[in-house]
């Protein structure tokens, strides 16, 4: 039986993580996924989603067809060839009358996760001259762009995770969400490097699955880790610990620091943050103490309304304790398909993180280093006057279920005079588009690793530890007699269409000005190859992607030679600053604040990934479906017991904005205060209860127009002020 099946190696696209996956295949059928054991980055690893990858391209649900919604609402087969050409014509008669800017892409999490889709997407705004690109990095982590530019890059970089003498992470669980910090078998890493004595501290108010393993664990408030990197960065100075010679050489700024430190004692940091002072001091000392130190932030702290400061902390931390890598260190991975940074000891210094490109017409946003602020997207488009957003393209995004504030985006999504999606779904987004154009599913597509290689740059233990990468070809055609296209060629088809040259930057550099600088011109007339999409898209790669694809199955760390870390060349004059004005600002603004804020509210709803699902995605797939009906509200037994409330009650929470119904499930791990929840559950605003929707939108307790960080724009989508109400005794009521 088994020796009729052959087997095919690939890669899993279903998130930006790219395992390496072995697809078995009966009678040219998928039937079993797993993970690749004999690979050398991922060793074996895959999730539950990537073994589920089979029956995710023959989902009931999945689009088959491009849909058109009609005059009565309803949405009706299309083929994407005439989709193709009335979008092209909408677009045309909206920028004849309202001009470019009128036209806008959102680029969500599975845009992002391919290079082509990006590429084109941006290259079709560039030729129509609309600047209006948003993505969801501005709703995720921006505080890591912003941070990078207002401290400056460390060229060399930080340490592989074998190298690691000690980790701190911060509000991210790895081992579950493969954000980065461990690596792409973060579980095996974590085991491996402890095993070898390397230290972790993990800072959370979950006691999550990467807090289990820590030698030093602080569950605090959330949204007060300001506070407690700022006490333990004064630890570090005032206890004599600082790598004072690696900052009079590299960074400017610390009579700044110290001064916005003063009122930062360890004491007063854990008043604030309800967790023991000795447990900040054990954690600074232990950072500092270690030979290679490194941290890793994720969406917890990000979201939690202190994000670039969080961020931009977490790297002074880096250079107050001298961390980065230093001449003569080695970089085991000097990039495959992505060229990495000069491996040089040195920083170009500070550059603007804000204040630059499109300026928006609410909040007084511009462009930052992490893009235009999706959320103030929804009041663009709702807006009125010159500039006002009427199209907008949604690329394997779905902003009903995951932008913060659904009411508004609920009102924005149904404002718009065209609304696109690229979805094989009729997601929360898709049911309320105009057009859903049904793309090609992973097994469909040739790709390469590229993506996760690039995410490398991120910071420690994201993309590979060595230089490896892997090619994958389309496994199989699309299901017979669908209409399916790859996502790019809908920016293509509609350039085709209005004799548009499409200019595709290329994504092997990781400064975008060069990436645009050598991209490659698609002119109307011919329809590109897969291998010459890719050619484009990795245009001037440290090795070619030619070699890349010629390495066939599975994938392979290539005989580059490792980087030695130089010094700085002569007379050069750049230097990190750890004493930037705003972010000392912000500092010296927390200290003042006297009383908690929103006292009103007895809880803070945090968020938190569940294993099974992607954001919005995987909803739909039964056999995930059977193990997680909703997303529970996570809630210590102490505060169950406090409100009366059993396992399986449904609850509302209640924001400042709105409210959403949750089933409370005990959970010892929460910290009491606090209510763990998942994102992207639920349904559109009057979908609630229906059947299929099952869950509470956290999304819908934001607003856009409260504590918003002043230059990313992101409100608070985690620690957000809530408190409980049954939803039986408001039945009742
Ligand atoms: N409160 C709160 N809100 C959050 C977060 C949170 O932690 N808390 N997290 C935020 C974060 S980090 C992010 S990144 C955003 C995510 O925001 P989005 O990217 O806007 O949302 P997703 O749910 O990831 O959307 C994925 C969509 O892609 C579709 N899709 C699946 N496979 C494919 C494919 O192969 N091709 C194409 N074209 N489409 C596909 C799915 O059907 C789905 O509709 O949400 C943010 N929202
Ligand atoms: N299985 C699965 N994997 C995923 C995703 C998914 O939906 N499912 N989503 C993907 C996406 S889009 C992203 S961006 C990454 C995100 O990856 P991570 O950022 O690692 O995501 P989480 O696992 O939600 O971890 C966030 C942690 O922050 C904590 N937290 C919340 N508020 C605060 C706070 O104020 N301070 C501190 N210190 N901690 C806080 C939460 O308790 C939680 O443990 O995951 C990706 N991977
Ligand atoms: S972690 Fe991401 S890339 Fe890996 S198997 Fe799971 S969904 Fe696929
Ligand atoms: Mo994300």
């Amino acid at each position: 039986m088994r020796e009729k099946r052959e087997t095919k190696a690939t890669i899993c696209r279903a998130c930006h993580v790219q395992c390496s996956l072995i697809v078995e295949f009966d009678e040219g059928r998928p039937v079993k996924v797993y993970g690749d054991k004999d690979n050398p980055e991922y060793a074996g690893y895959s999730c539950i989603k990537g073994r589920e990858l089979a029956a995710y391209h023959s989902l009931p649900s999945r689009l088959l067809h491009s849909q058109k919604r009609g005059a009565d609402g309803r949405h009706a087969p299309i083929t994407s060839r005439t989709a193709i050409a009335e979008i092209a014509a909408r677009v045309k008669a909206l920028t004849d009358v309202y001009g470019p800017r009128s036209v806008a892409i959102y680029i969500g999490t599975h845009g992002y996760n391919n290079f082509a889709t990006q590429g084109f997407g941006m290259a079709f705004l560039d030729a129509i001259g609309s600047k209006m690109l948003f993505t969801s990095v501005t709703i995720d982590q921006p505080g890591k762009g912003v941070a990078a530019c207002l401290h400056g890059t460390w060229l060399a970089g930080q340490p592989a995770v074998a190298d690691l003498d000690c980790l701190l992470l911060l509000g991210t669980n790895p081992v579950i969400s493969m954000n980065g910090g461990l690596g792409m078998n973060p579980a095996k890493n974590l085991h491996e490097a402890k095993q070898r004595g390397m230290k972790l501290i993990v800072i959370d108010p979950r006691r999550t699955e990467c807090a289990a393993e820590a030698d030093i664990f602080l569950q605090p408030k959330p949204g007060e880790d300001p506070a407690i990197l700022a006490a333990m960065v004064r630890v570090i100075l005032d206890e004599g610990r600082a790598d004072h010679a690696f900052l009079a050489e590299h960074a400017a700024g610390l009579a700044a620091l110290k001064a916005a430190l003063a009122p930062y004692t360890p004491e007063a940091a854990a008043a604030r943050a309800g967790v023991a002072a000795d447990d900040i001091v054990a954690a600074a000392r232990l950072f500092a103490g270690q030979g290679k130190s490194a941290t890793s932030a994720g969406t917890g702290p990000n979201m939690s309304g202190h994000g670039n400061l969080v961020e931009y902390m977490l790297k002074v931390l880096t250079s107050v304790s001298g961390k980065w890598l230093r001449p003569g260190d080695t970089i085991r991975n000097p990039g495959v398909l992505i060229n990495r940074l000069p491996p040089l000891a040195a920083s170009p210094g500070p550059v603007p993180a804000w204040g630059f490109g499109e300026k928006l017409r609410v909040r007084g946003f511009t462009d930052t280093a992490a893009g235009l602020p999706t959320a103030a997207l929804a009041d663009e488009i709702l807006t009125p006057g010159e500039g006002q957003v009427k199209a907008l393209f949604v690329l394997g995004g779905n902003p009903m279920l995951a932008w913060p504030d659904q009411l508004k985006t609920h009102e924005a999504m149904r404002a718009l005079d065209l609304l696109v999606c690229l979805d094989p779904h009729m997601s929360a987004t898709a049911r309320l588009a105009h057009y859903v154009v049904a793309p090609k599913l992973p097994f469909e597509i040739a790709s390469t690793t590229a993506l996760n290689e690039f995410i490398g740059n991120f910071g420690v233990g994201w993309g590979y530890q060595r230089p490896y990468a892997q090619y994958t070809d389309k496994l199989s055609d699309p299901p017979p007699g669908s209409d399916v296209i790859e996502d790019w060629e809908l920016f293509h088809g509609m350039a085709e269409a209005l004799g548009l040259t499409l200019r595709v930057k290329s994504f092997s550099h990781i400064d975008p000005r060069e990436g645009k600088r050598r991209g490659t011109d698609f002119a109307p007339g011919t329809k590109p190859s897969s291998d010459a999409v890719w050619e484009a898209i990795l245009k001037d790669s440290p090795v070619p992607f030619a070699e890349v694809k010629a390495h066939g199955k599975g994938g392979h760390v290539f005989a580059r030679q490792r980087a030695v870390v130089q010094d700085k060349p002569e007379g050069w004059t750049g230097r990190m600053n750890i004493g930037d004005a705003v972010m000392m600002g912000e500092l010296r603004a927390i200290a003042a604040e006297t009383g908690p804020k929103h006292a009103a509210f007895a809880y803070r709803m945090i968020s938190r990934r569940m294993n099974d699902v992607l954001n919005s995605a995987w909803h739909e797939h039964t056999v995930l479906q059977r193990r997680h009906a909703t997303n529970p509200a996570f809630i210590h037994p102490d505060d169950c017991a406090r409100e009366g409330l059993r396992a399986g009650d449904v609850i509302e929470l209640v924001s400042a904005r709105a409210h959403i119904e949750g089933v409370v499930e005990p959970d010892a791990t929460v910290r009491p205060g606090c209510i763990a929840m998942t994102h992207a559950w639920g349904g559109n605003p009057g979908e609630d209860g229906l059947p299929g929707f099952a869950g509470g939108n956290t999304g819908r307790l934001s607003s856009v127009e409260e504590d918003f960080d002043p230059y990313t724009g992101i409100p608070l989508m985690s620690a957000i002020p809530v408190n409980i109400r049954k939803a039986r005794a408001e039945a009742a009521e």
